[in-house]
């Protein structure tokens, strides 16, 4: 397992983090999403030979959030 840490822009609410978290973990490949609303964090554990954290930033991303680092 593999933990990346991405900073994302337009989480406002819980309603979003459940968003976010579905988007990540619905493909496969992802074990655990953790959601800091305060500090726009998302944190994921994930297996490296199922997915890569391109795909992830890809995944955020078609949610419809800003991943900015
Ligand atoms: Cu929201």
């Amino acid at each position: 397992m593999r933990t990346s840490t991405f900073h994302v822009e337009g989480m406002t609410c819980e309603g979003c983090a459940s968003a976010i978290r579905r988007a990540i973990t619905a493909p496969g490949g992802v074990e655990r999403v953790d959601v800091d609303l305060d500090a726009k964090r998302v944190t994921v554990v994930y297996d490296p030979g199922k997915v890569s954290e391109e795909e992830i930033r890809e995944r955020i991303e078609d949610a419809g959030y800003d991943v900015v680092g």
